[in-house]
């Protein structure tokens, strides 16, 4: 017989596979995909599910403008400030590079006075709308660790959307809208994040928080807040991850919601500082964006603790026989079971769901893998009497042991 039966247990396999949920106090990093250990009959491999760790996601984005002429600076233009119409000694000339304003000065290292910033035409055509999209797409799965921070230079926009795409642009969501008035502008009552509960997480809302009050030089960032929202799970100081995770494993909308392909930020009116436009003076109302900021990591489906940015592409390093820029698929000859994401339950290594080489024949999904070390130690008395169903431990080719139910 190809796979020898090891020993058989009185009990069913799902009980198996909750017996070890509980949830220490340190929580796991997930940053080992497998790891060496040893039994009775040598050396064999411990899989653990895996993630690459979170990173200024920035660096590896391509941004579009629409529409593409937007940029200032051709033909070069002066422009004044919102306060001070008198003050005009903003000068954009694409021709010439300390003057220039392209969308790259968005993402460069900050931290130089004076700031570097990307700068669109004014609003020569007012009334008419100064809409703007600013599109980032990685043409990659990306899994969202942080607030998203948008920083202006100019007054922070009237009216604004953050839109995100899951599918490579083909269809956009808004994340959230953001206005010095939503009632008005979107027909949106107005809320801040924290009035989003566990069970609203999923709410689109309108905020007034970041858009009014164009005086207060010091605050001139935009944000969606990331971390608030997993606080609903986490904890005020994000101490109790495992709770999160737990529930990112279990609920896939909540899973999504972090999860992107593409930003978009949809400038729809410039700040004003007033009630009134100026009609006189036009040179006052443009966007200015000095920085962005995203962090995440690469969705990798916990089969990757690394990904890779080469030839402009990232690319989860795929473990666990996966395989696809996600590491959403199993590798040629290891499709003995359907692929499925590694999860982070049971804390704190989680589970591989690794993919089994054809060799072990047609196995059922309700497979929970197991080494065999883990399974002596779990309390084997619990399961007695239980079994619907027996399951056998049995090993394949790669001295690995596997729960089959049969
Ligand atoms: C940008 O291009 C469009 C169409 O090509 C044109 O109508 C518009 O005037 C241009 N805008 C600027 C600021 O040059
Ligand atoms: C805006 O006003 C300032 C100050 O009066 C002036 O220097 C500037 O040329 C004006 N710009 C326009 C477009 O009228
Ligand atoms: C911006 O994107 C939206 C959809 O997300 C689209 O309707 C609009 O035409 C785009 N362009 C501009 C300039 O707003
Ligand atoms: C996006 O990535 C895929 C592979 O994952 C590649 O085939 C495609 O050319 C990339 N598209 C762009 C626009 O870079
Ligand atoms: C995946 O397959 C390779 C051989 O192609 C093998 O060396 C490796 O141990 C396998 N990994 C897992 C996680 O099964
Ligand atoms: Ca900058």
């Amino acid at each position: 017989m190809r796979f020898p039966l090891l020993l058989t247990l009185q009990a069913s396999w799902l009980t198996v596979c909750q017996a070890t949920q509980h949830y220490p106090t340190t929580w796991g990093h997930y940053d080992l995909c497998k790891s060496e250990g040893y039994t009775d009959e040598g050396p064999t491999w411990y899989y653990m599910a895996c993630q690459p760790e979170a990173a200024d996601m920035t660096k590896y984005l391509k941004v579009f403008l629409d529409p593409p002429n937007i940029t200032c600076g051709d033909p070069p233009e002066t422009y004044c400030t919102l306060e001070n119409p008198y003050m005009c000694n903003n000068e954009c000339d694409s021709a010439t590079e300390e003057l220039a304003h392209p969308p790259e000065l968005m993402f460069d290292h900050e931290g130089r006075n004076p700031t570097t910033f990307w700068q669109s035409t004014s609003w020569k055509k007012y009334p008419k709308p100064l809409a703007v999209n600013i599109t980032l797409s990685w043409n990659k799965t990306i899994e969202l660790t942080d607030d998203i921070v948008i920083t202006f230079e100019s007054g922070r926009p009237e009216q604004m959307v953050l839109e995100k795409s899951l599918d490579y642009g083909r269809s956009w969501q808004p994340y959230q809208f953001y206005a010095t008035d939503c009632l008005d502008a979107f027909t949106m009552e107005p809320k801040s994040v924290r009035d989003i509960t566990q069970h609203t997480l999923l709410d689109i809302i309108c905020t007034e928080e970041y858009s009014r009050g164009y005086v207060w030089k010091n605050d001139k960032t935009v944000r969606f807040e990331i971390k608030d929202r997993f606080a609903l799970f986490a904890g005020p100081k994000l101490h109790n991850m495992a709770s999160l995770y737990g529930q990112l494993d279990t609920t896939k909308n909540l899973r999504d919601f972090f999860t992107i392909t593409d930003l978009r930020i949809r400038l729809l009116r410039p700040a004003t500082g007033a009630t009134m436009v100026d009609e006189y003076n036009l040179s006052r109302y443009f966007y200015a964006i000095s920085g962005i900021k995203v962090h995440g990591r690469c969705k990798c489906n916990l089969h990757a603790n690394s990904c890779i940015y080469d030839k402009e592409r990232l690319t989860c390093e795929c473990e666990h026989n996966t395989t696809g820029p996600d590491c959403g698929r199993c590798k040629k000859n290891y499709q003995a079971r359907a692929w499925s994401a590694g999860s982070y339950l049971p804390i704190p290594k989680g589970t591989a769901n690794i993919c089994l080489p054809n060799s072990v024949g047609p196995v059922t999904t309700d497979v929970c893998l197991y080494h065999l070390n883990d399974i002596t130690n779990l309390d084997v008395k619990r399961w007695a009497g239980q079994g619907a169903r027996n399951p056998v431990i049995i090993t394949d080719d790669l001295h690995l042991r596997y729960l089959k139910a049969v």
